[in-house]
């Protein structure tokens, strides 16, 4: 069961979050090339080749699906602003066309009495930055504070919050380190500089951002719960050296202005020079963090070199994205982010939901296991907020099916159901239940 808005604090805000590329159609309205097209293009890089040329078609289709988000009874509606979509070389003029549905989204969502949370970077860098090298090249950080300016002159005066970079650790373990996110890169050296340069880029836009009088600006991280394998004080390295990467080397970077030494012990020989004179700007003061949080891992050890770990298969039961359900964690993060990260500054789930694989049956889709998942999780918020930790706000990943990266269109994370050959939209149980819970005209 989903719990009821009075569990919560009051003022707390309920949100539904997309991306850009995962559901706009990229094909549409003069935005550039990205290294995600590319990526796709690229055989045996993403399942069935798919790629976000038409998405959900929410380029065309916004209005409906804006009507969605206020039919569940949200109070927010997180989404992301494609930079080629903005300037599709990167940098210098932009396309009128994606400013202009930028600032139309905008002004349907304050229509619709929806607060407009937006993401800068959600992980479509244009291609002729990519040629640059991308995330290795220290210059990224520059054209990232233009990007922000360009955005946020335009929309930045009706926005209720902003946040400038949706996972840093996807962004630059997952693509340069694992490869499996574009630009699909093994590389420890091209993942150093990957790792630092995201959160300088951070750090250059919220300083862009703050000279033009932008407030409530944030930055959202992803959090994976790393537990041993087993009782052994090698499993124990191994998920504290899992934890600094995936967990600690983002929040210490931005909030204590520094790098975990397990971090560091693997990748100092292969950062930029001089990264440390950086610290100070990667440290510009924030309004709020965001945390998505989704599921736990299991480590263990590995041969071979740093970080020498490994996931192995853990006992609970898991969504379709094989990934185990652990509602616990995410209480976890709350409390550690605030006493060790945050303080009293908001803290807000940007992200949490769950992969099935939904089917309408006579037109109904009865996805009970995703409101369980969410009960539960929401479950974990009120009690952290109940302990005194400053959780002001929750947001479901997704509003809609969706574009899932390297898994193309197969894993079903969203509240509505989309036909991806007739992208006819249809509301899942959990998007009733949500509104029955939040007081929204869909309930049911
Ligand atoms: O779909 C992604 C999203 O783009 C970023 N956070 C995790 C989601 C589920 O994998």
């Amino acid at each position: 069961m989903i719990p009821p808005r009075s569990t919560f604090p009051k003022d707390f805000v309920f949100g539904t979050a997309t991306s850009a590329y995962q559901i706009e159609g990229h094909g549409f309205g003069g935005a550039g090339s990205t290294h995600w097209d590319t990526f796709a293009a690229t055989p045996g890089n993403v399942a069935n080749a798919e790629d976000g040329r038409v998405a959900c078609d929410h380029y065309h289709r916004w209005p409906e699906d804006l009507d969605l988000v206020a039919g569940a009874g949200f109070d927010a509606y997180r989404f992301s602003t494609s930079w080629a979509r903005v300037l599709p070389e990167g940098r210098g003029t932009p396309n009128p066309e994606g400013l202009d549905f930028y600032d139309r989204l905008v002004d349907g969502l304050l229509a619709r009495g929806l607060r407009p949370a937006v993401t800068l970077y959600h992980w479509e860098l244009p291609s002729p930055l990519a040629d640059l090298g991308g995330w290795q090249n220290r210059d990224v950080a520059e054209r990232f504070a233009e990007f922000a300016e360009v955005v946020m002159s335009r929309i930045g005066d009706r926005v209720w919050s902003v946040a400038t970079i949706n996972e840093p650790w996807c962004v630059a373990w997952l693509s340069h380190f694992l490869g499996q996110h574009a630009p699909g890169l093994r590389d420890i050296r091209a993942t150093a500089r990957a790792m630092h340069h995201v959160l300088l880029a951070h750090g250059r836009a919220t300083e862009a951002m703050r000279a033009l009088g932008v407030g409530n600006i944030g930055a959202v991280f992803n959090m994976e719960y790393a537990a041993p394998a087993d009782d052994s004080p090698e499993a124990a390295s191994a998920a504290t050296r899992y934890d600094a990467i995936y967990n600690r080397f983002f929040l210490s970077g931005v909030f204590h202005c520094t790098y975990p030494p397990e971090v560091l012990d693997g990748l100092a020989p292969h950062m930029p020079a001089g990264w440390q004179d950086d610290m100070g700007v990667i440290g510009a003061p924030l309004d709020w963090v965001g945390l998505n949080y989704y599921t736990r891992k299991l480590l263990a050890p590995a041969p071979g070199p740093w970080p020498a770990l490994q996931e192995v298969p853990g006992p609970l039961p898991k969504t379709d994205m094989g990934w185990e359900i652990y509602p616990e964690g995410l209480g976890f993060f709350l409390r550690r982010t605030a006493r060790e990260y945050t303080g009293d500054l908001p803290i807000y789930v940007t992200e949490n939901g769950m992969a099935w694989p939904d089917r309408p049956v006579d037109g109904h889709i009865d996805d009970a296991a995703r409101i369980d998942y969410i009960g539960r999780h929401l479950a974990q918020v009120a009690a952290a907020a109940a302990d005194g930790v400053p959780v002001a706000g929750y947001f479901v990943w997704s509003l809609l099916d969706n574009y899932e990266w390297a898994l193309g269109y197969d894993k079903r994370f969203g509240l509505v159901h989309v036909d991806f050959e007739t992208l006819e939209r249809t509301p899942k149980a959990s998007w009733h239940a949500l509104a029955r819970a939040l007081g929204g005209a869909g309930a049911r």
